[in-house]
């Protein structure tokens, strides 16, 4: 076969071609789209048995997918909409100018904004049902740096002031301001959704969408066509996160589910994909993934031309171009665009003849184009049995013409010339005179105008404003003594570990009549590992279909029981995933008015270590609940070695600021704290959620002796006094976590063998006492004349006497960090380094953190205060079994 005829087997003459055409033609217009496709699908499948091997392709080529004979109509006065549009594109650029002239570098955008104007207006005009009483609304996911023009609409809708808008990005100033991105921390009573760490809102409106089918499913909110919509970045989809969740959605047939992304081409450096098409690259991935592909690609400009096109040859040469060129053609000339797109075939050249130049330059992209947009929300909204993502085509830095329009460098544009300002004035229209509008002042007209009523008129029709933050659900009642004072007793000498003692709670706590059916257990695949899988037959694991199938285990006690109204959330192997469940399932008491109360549990390295910007996200949206760092402690987990072995999450947990991180060692302790936690986040409504580290290690839990509660919520307490607290030796003594249990021995050995007199303390949180501790520094130095307060840690160990060692599963930086509010010098024990396979004692010894170390480090403490020879130490050493020259744990 020579070459010629191996490229070109065959030449299909034009006319067959066009016959084929033809007939796909008349089907499509005496049976409709459906039977068309229907034939083109057994075309398929008999070219496939014919042997035909046809390329796998999951792309339709580079066009609308809803053609301009099947558009609604627009319900809306389209030029009342430009204007406003207009209106709000102007005061989005003046805030970031205007910031920028009074703060050098404050920074902003103004680009992206600018290029989504279109998507978010018709949103904001005719979709987005804001909650009420009687609905829960849609929810929105806003882009963070598209920011400026939710503010900008805000403050034509009256909800924001002149002065706030001013101090945007100067949120500290006299009256407020406005912070950068969506923080529902920051202005709580606005935003729901913290978007601008990129990659997560995607994910997390993922499992928003589940989460409130869950709802429903459970009956816990009424069935609704209430919708999540996410707004994204082409540059976002990069971020492994925004694509990691895809089939979850088309799994679950989340039709409650809308992403649209804003495809201007761009990113922060440059174009996303210069060499290749990204909306052809999203769209391929997401119809793999079976969702509800919808490509407004194309303004109306362009349909009467591509209506003269019967070849076709326009939509392939719409998807011959790479992002590039596409790119250059936007900030080209008419007769550029003429020559470099239109100029390819003699045939295309033709078919734009009539139109002079400047009509080619003003040929608008589908998502600038209202008409288009809406008919893209509307098929989405209207969709049914799954998700839809809408990639809508636009262009960065809209409007902005030499000032940055589709430049690479549009991104960080925060300055405009005063030729510039007064360009993107007048092609927006905005009501402002040469010399006023190089002010850039704010622009907002009349309440009686035609703009604000009609922006109004539509808010109220679609329920009211968004974004808007609100906490909807009622404070619990009960304070669950009964609940929880079984387990104040202790085990009775039976072993138990901490994740144990939690398991039990969690069963007790998913019969109680208040919060019963208001717990959302969430694990990624490690129930068994936890010991949990009793709880898959008691209150079932969540399937939106039921179980289709009968279990393999269905004989025995503890089946895998899947169920329509399952209680638990079995995400599978994803902690990001079961995050964002956790986000959705701990911030329902905003969104939904709902007290869920999640308790996700999970593989404790597998967690700050690894999903730590989720857990900042969950913070800043006030998010309540429980992470349950399981297996925790770097040599209380045993056999799993460097990689499970967790010493650092107690550390990662200290830079979240409203975070409460606890590390207790019994099951007493765990009660005290869970009990105090949901009546702070569930019964006085503090913004807070708690990080508690949970044990595989089994031993008899004491019963609680004293009033120690307070003790135990404030991170410490004395847990077992010196035996003979008359000696002349004395030390204090601290243990957490499993490690207390050591700290414990050591206590022994050295009252029993040195003579040494040991108080044991309990630290439930080096994080508490650290707050505690710089709270009290910091207001003791604001108030110098006053009497000065003592952090707790510094009360606790007033007359506490002897030497001090401290010992945990954790790095040394914890207890080294209040050590300052100590009454002395602190020895401090702790597990920095790799870990290692190895059993429990090997590893204790290993990270030099068992009683025999902590025994010596006390012992070499009270030498160095004189109180004992150095050969006492020496011969310890020896007596302990120690090795002086073991390897470093810390880097071997
Ligand atoms: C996780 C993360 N990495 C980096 C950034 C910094 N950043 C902010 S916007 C941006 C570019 C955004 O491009 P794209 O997603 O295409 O949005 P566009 O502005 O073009 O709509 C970058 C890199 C961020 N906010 N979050
Ligand atoms: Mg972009």
């Amino acid at each position: 076969m020579d070459n010629e005829t191996f490229t070109h087997p065959h030449r299909i003459e034009d006319v067959e071609i066009q016959e084929w055409l033809e007939s796909l033609d008349s089907v499509l217009d005496s049976s409709g789209p459906e039977v068309a496709a229907e034939i083109l699908e057994r075309l398929r499948a008999h070219a496939t048995v014919a042997g035909i091997d046809l390329p796998f392709s999951a792309n339709t080529p580079y066009a609308n997918t809803i053609p301009a004979r099947l558009e609604p109509l627009f319900p809306g006065d389209q030029e009342l909409e430009r204007r406003i549009k207009s209106l709000i594109r102007w005061n989005a650029l003046a805030m970031v100018v205007r910031a920028n002239r009074v703060e050098h570098n404050i920074g902003g955008h103004i680009s992206t904004y600018a290029s989504a104007a279109t998507l978010y207006e018709v949103g904001f005009n005719h979709f987005f049902r804001a909650r009420s009483e009687e609905f829960e609304g849609d929810t929105v996911y806003f882009q963070g740096h598209a920011a400026p023009g939710m503010y900008a609409r805000a403050f034509l809708e009256g909800r924001i002031s002149p002065q706030q808008l001013e101090n945007f990005r100067r949120e500290l100033k006299p009256g407020g301001g406005l912070s950068s991105y969506p923080h529902p921390w920051l202005m709580p009573n606005f935003w729901e959704f913290p978007t601008v760490s990129m990659g997560l809102s995607p994910l997390m409106a993922i499992y928003q969408a589940r989460f409130n089918r869950y709802l429903e499913d459970r009956g816990l909110k009424p069935v609704t066509d209430a919708k999540v919509w996410a707004f994204l970045g082409d540059g976002e989809t990069d971020e492994p996160e925004s694509l990691g969740a895809i089939t979850l959605a088309s799994r679950e047939k989340l039709d409650n589910l809308i992403f649209v992304v804003n495809c201007n081409l761009q990113r922060l450096d440059g174009p996303v994909r210069g060499n290749g098409q990204i909306i052809q690259e999203l769209e391929s991935a997401f119809r793999g993934a079976r969702w509800n592909v919808i490509k407004v690609l194309w303004g109306s400009e362009w349909d009467p031309i591509l209506e003269r096109d019967t070849e076709g040859l326009l939509v392939k040469r719409m998807g011959e171009l790479v992002d590039g060129e596409y790119q250059k053609l936007v900030v080209s000339s008419g007769a550029y665009v003429r020559e470099h797109f239109f100029g390819s075939d003699p045939r295309l050249l033709q078919l734009v003849e009539p139109l002079p130049d400047e009509a080619l330059r003003r040929l608008r992209l589908g998502g600038h184009d209202p008409r288009k947009v809406y008919a893209a929300y509307k098929a989405a909204v209207d969709h049914q049995g799954g998700p839809t993502v809408i990639l809508a085509r636009t262009i960065k830095g809209y409007g902005l013409g030499e000032a940055g329009e589709g430049k690479n460098v549009t991104h960080q544009q925060k300055k405009l010339n005063e030729e510039e300002l007064r360009e993107f004035r007048s092609r927006f229209g905005i009501p402002l005179n040469d010399d006023d509008c190089v002010e850039v002042p704010f622009y907002r007209p009349a309440e009686d105008s035609i703009e604000i009523q009609y922006l109004r008129a539509r808010r109220e029709a679609l329920g009211g404003y968004t974004p808007k933050r609100s906490v909807r659900s009622k404070p619990l009642v009960a304070d669950h003594d009964e609940l929880f004072k079984e387990f104040f007793d202790g085990s009775e000498g039976r072993e138990v570990s901490t994740t144990m003692a939690f398991v039990g709670m969690l069963r007790k706590m998913l019969k109680d009549q208040e919060i019963g059916k208001m717990v959302v257990p969430i694990v990624p695949d490690e129930a068994r590992t936890f010991g949990m899988e009793s709880l898959f037959r008691t209150v079932g694991i969540y399937s939106s279909v039921g179980q289709k199938y009968e279990p393999v285990d269905v004989n025995t006690l503890l089946y895998y029981k899947e169920a329509k109204d399952g209680q638990i959330l079995e995400e599978g192997i994803t902690e990001a995933g079961s995050m964002a469940s956790f986000i959705a399932a701990g911030s329902a008491y905003a969104t939904h008015g709902i007290n869920t109360i999640p308790f996700f549990i999970y593989y404790s390295m597998f967690g700050f270590q690894r999903i730590a910007d989720f857990i900042w996200a969950a913070a800043d949206m006030r998010t309540r609940g429980f992470l349950l760092g399981g297996t925790s402690g770097r040599t209380t987990l045993s056999g799993e070695g460097l990689q499970h072995q967790d010493g650092n999450s107690h550390v990662l947990a200290l830079s979240v600021p409203n975070l409460r991180a606890y590390d207790p060692a019994f099951a007493y302790e765990m009660a005290v704290i869970l009990q105090d936690g949901i009546r702070r986040m569930y019964k006085d409504g503090e913004s807070i959620f708690y990080y508690i580290t949970v044990m595989n290690e089994p031993y008899a839990m004491p019963a609680m002796q004293g009033d120690v509660k307070d003790g135990i919520l404030k991170g410490m307490y004395r847990y077992r006094q010196a035996p003979t607290p008359k000696s002349k030796l004395r030390a204090q003594l601290f243990g957490s976590g499993a490690i207390l249990n050591e700290v414990l021995r050591a206590q022994e050995i050295l009252d029993t063998k040195y003579g040494v007199a040991a108080d044991v303390w309990s630290v439930t949180s080096y994080k508490e006492l650290y707050v505690d501790g710089n709270e009290t520094e910091r207001w003791n130095r604001l108030h110098p004349g006053e009497k000065a307060r003592i952090p707790y840690i510094s009360r606790c160990l007033a007359d506490a006497p002897g030497v001090l060692v401290a010992a945990s599963d954790y790095l040394k930086t914890l207890p080294n960090m209040v050590s300052k509010w100590m009454p002395r010098r602190l020895a401090s024990l702790g597990t920095d380094g790799f870990g290692r396979s190895e059993g429990r004692a090997s590893l204790r010894e290993f990270f030099e953190v068992d009683s025999r170390f902590i025994t010596l480090a006390t012992l070499y403490e009270l030498h160095t205060d004189g109180k004992i020879e150095g050969s006492v130490v020496d011969k310890a050493i020896k007596d302990l079994g120690i090795n002086p020259d073991k390897a470093n744990p810390v880097i071997s």
